[in-house]
């Protein structure tokens, strides 16, 4: 059957007058199920013209959205409504007028796109929060498989009800015949919603909604295992010089897109309150925070980055030589060789859907993560630190802890941590989730 992926982003990059596949994120997970079957992504794409790339084993097709929509259907609705209100960030929650009607109109782009692409016996798989409308859209065009995976958490419903449209998105999700999210708590929270704001009848494993059952299910996504361990040996050499930039010292690794959600201040000042509580580690350890830029235009986004990088400049100048922070998006293979010169990972999300950060380290280092218990990474990583973020003192605490970990435990922690980790290989959940779609 042939696949139509539903994703914002579009999976591919210009090179000079071609394009080619750019195998970041989703697009490496999807990639391989698309060229087996043959398939399109439906995506937004600059530009303004619609536009279908065709690549080997993989179409593209560009829904054109004008910039005038994307600054209520993204900017607005999905990036300062959605996203913050299902991470349960209620003081960067904004709605405005004109957002909802930018956003249904989008998702309406979309799924005519889609439906032209693949007809009525296509597989769809609609992805995240940008396009919750899209799989009744897709219903109503006539499809008849339609699946969508939700990458953020799910709130509880007296959150979610804060949404005047949370009715209308949760409609849109149940045009699908199969809902997934990355854990069981996601799950029952969903089905919560449906049964609250939609009385619907709810029975293991789903629900019934306008005559049909609609299935939701915890699909929890992982990475490329095989991949990330042949990495290991690429990055080698990268990793040594990295460790030999910091003789002497002890090195400790965070990496994230800057976003609020990602904990990333909470972080220093946990690792600052370390350093205080801990001198006898001061000259010993150093701290690398990598961070990605992302959604620059958002104005919370500008906030945080004016306040992380007056923080990263303190801590640099409190504790010289203890604290570096890099803003960049690193190269996949210099990212991985960072994480395979530290020896431990702090990962402390204040929410997170899943956090893939936790699994990449674990795959191409000999270390261990500390994990916010607020990531839903945090449910299946076994042999990790569990940490609150919001406790400075807690995360100064573990840190100590696993900077004096016998070779023992360590040793134990790691085999706990890869079996967890390698029973999330990704191409086990694009085939599962398509599996449990196609039945
Ligand atoms: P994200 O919020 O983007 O994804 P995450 O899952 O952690 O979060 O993925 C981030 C990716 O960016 C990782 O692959 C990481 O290696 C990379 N990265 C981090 N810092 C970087 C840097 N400085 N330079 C370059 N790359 C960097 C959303 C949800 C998550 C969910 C995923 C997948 O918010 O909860 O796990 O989707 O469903």
């Amino acid at each position: 059957m042939k696949l139509v992926v539903l994703a914002n982003r579009e999976p591919v990059r210009r090179v000079g007058e071609r394009y080619e596949v750019a195998l970041g994120g989703l697009a490496a997970a999807l990639y391989p199920a698309i060229q087996a079957r043959g398939g399109v992504w439906v995506a937004w794409g600059p530009g303004g013209q619609d536009e279908r790339i065709e690549l080997p084993g993989l179409v593209v097709r560009r829904v054109p959205i004008s910039a005038r929509r994307v600054a209520g259907y993204y900017r607005g609705f999905a990036n300062q409504a959605l996203w913050p209100l299902f991470h349960l960030f209620l003081e960067h929650f904004r709605i405005k007028r004109g957002w909802w009607r930018d956003y249904r109109a989008a998702n309406a782009a979309f799924a005519k796109a889609a439906f032209q692409e693949g007809g009525p016996d296509a597989l769809y798989w609609v992805h995240d929060y940008h396009l919750a409308l899209a799989p009744a859209l897709l219903r109503e065009a006539g499809a008849r498989w339609v699946g969508i995976f939700w990458h953020i958490p799910w709130p509880p419903l007296e959150v979610l009800s804060v949404l005047p449209e949370a009715e209308a998105l949760v409609r849109g999700m149940l045009g699908a015949d199969l809902v997934g999210l990355h854990t069981p708590d996601y799950v029952e929270r969903f089905l919560e919603a449906a049964r609250g704001l939609l009385g619907v009848r709810v029975t293991e494993g789903g629900v019934w909604f306008g005559g049909r059952f609609v299935r939701v299910a915890a699909f929890p996504i992982g990475v490329d295992v095989a991949g990330l361990r042949d990495a290991r040996e690429r990055v080698r050499e990268r990793a040594a010089e990295i460790r030999a930039a910091f003789p002497g010292r002890r090195i400790l690794v965070g990496a994230d897109r800057l976003d609020y959600t990602k904990g990333i201040p909470e972080r220093i000042r946990g690792y600052r309150r370390f350093l205080e509580k801990y001198p006898e580690w001061v000259g010993k350890v150093v701290f690398l925070q990598l961070t990605a830029p992302s959604r620059e235009s958002v104005p919370a986004y500008r906030g945080l980055k004016s306040r992380l990088f007056r923080l990263a400049e303190a801590t640099e100048r409190r504790f010289p030589g203890a604290f570096v922070h890099r803003y960049a998006a690193l190269s996949r293979d210099e990212l991985l060789a960072h994480f395979a010169a530290a020896e431990l990972t702090l990962v402390t999300p204040l929410r997170d859907g899943m956090n893939l950060v936790a699994m990449e380290y674990a795959l191409v280092s000999e270390g261990l993560p500390l994990l916010s218990r607020f990531a839903g990474a945090a449910r299946y990583l076994k042999g990790a630190f569990p940490v609150n973020p919001y406790d400075p003192e807690g995360l100064a605490d573990a840190l100590a802890e696993a900077l004096v970990l016998s070779q023992a435990e360590r040793r134990a922690r790691r085999t706990e941590l890869l079996a967890s980790v390698q029973g999330l290989d990704v191409g086990n959940w694009t085939e599962g989730f398509l599996e449990a779609l196609s039945k």
